[in-house]
């Protein structure tokens, strides 16, 4: 159940099905405080994928660009809180990939409804590369696009279903991704969207 896919980068299928519960219930309970929304590109295009987050910073993006910011600019409060058991279940998987001590500040959740997808991207707007990102996905599966360092290289396809934890740190750390179009389906937890969190030390 753990693949090694390339150097640092560690998928451990399954790795959250125990705790699919308590992490639906964390995701509802931060969209209440912090409702999912589709945010602009600076060029001023729609997402497709409707995010929120948790933590001490959330990721934002507008005319002015892509950055962290300690509050949510729809209701100008500070994100929700990072419960304990996202925090901790995130460390613990770092730790199984080889990544100790990992103390994510933020969790990005991106919400995938039918036909919403990711173009290939590099996250950089955290401050320390050396610390991985730790995917969990949830609900529908969806296709992966792990490309290289730059944004031609070819991309491999890595399917990802429910449960599925993924690592990306080290070399994997700065390299193109993006995920393709969700197709349609019914998931029994989550109907018919693709969740996915993402734990990052951002600050
Ligand atoms: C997703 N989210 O499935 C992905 C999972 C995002 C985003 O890409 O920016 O919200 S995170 C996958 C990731 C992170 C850092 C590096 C690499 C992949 N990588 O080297 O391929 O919604
Ligand atoms: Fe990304």
């Amino acid at each position: 159940w753990r693949e090694d896919i390339d150097t640092g980068v560690v998928v451990l299928r399954g790795f959250a099905l125990s705790q699919a519960d308590v992490l639906a219930q964390a995701v509802h309970a931060i969209a209440a405080q912090a409702p999912f929304r589709q945010m602009h590109t600076p060029s001023g295009l729609h997402m497709s994928v409707a995010l929120t987050g948790c933590g001490e910073a959330g990721w934002v993006s507008d005319a002015h660009g892509y950055r962290y910011a300690r509050r949510d600019p729809d209701t100008g409060l500070p994100w929700p809180a990072m419960p304990d058991t996202l925090r901790n279940f995130a460390a613990e998987a770092a730790a199984t990939a080889g990544f100790r001590n990992f103390v994510p500040d933020a969790c990005l959740i991106n919400r995938y409804a039918i036909g919403a997808r990711m173009s290939l991207h590099q996250d950089k707007n955290e401050r320390d590369f050396s610390q991985p990102i730790v995917s969990v996905s949830l609900g529908l599966p969806a296709v992966f696009q792990f490309g290289g360092l730059a944004r031609a290289d070819k991309a491999q396809r890595i399917p990802l279903a429910h449960g599925d934890v993924v690592v990306w740190g080290g070399p994997a750390r700065m390299r193109f991704h993006g995920v393709l179009p969700v197709k349609p389906g019914v998931h029994p937890q989550w109907g018919e969207f693709r969740i996915n969190l993402t734990f990052r030390k951002a600050l």
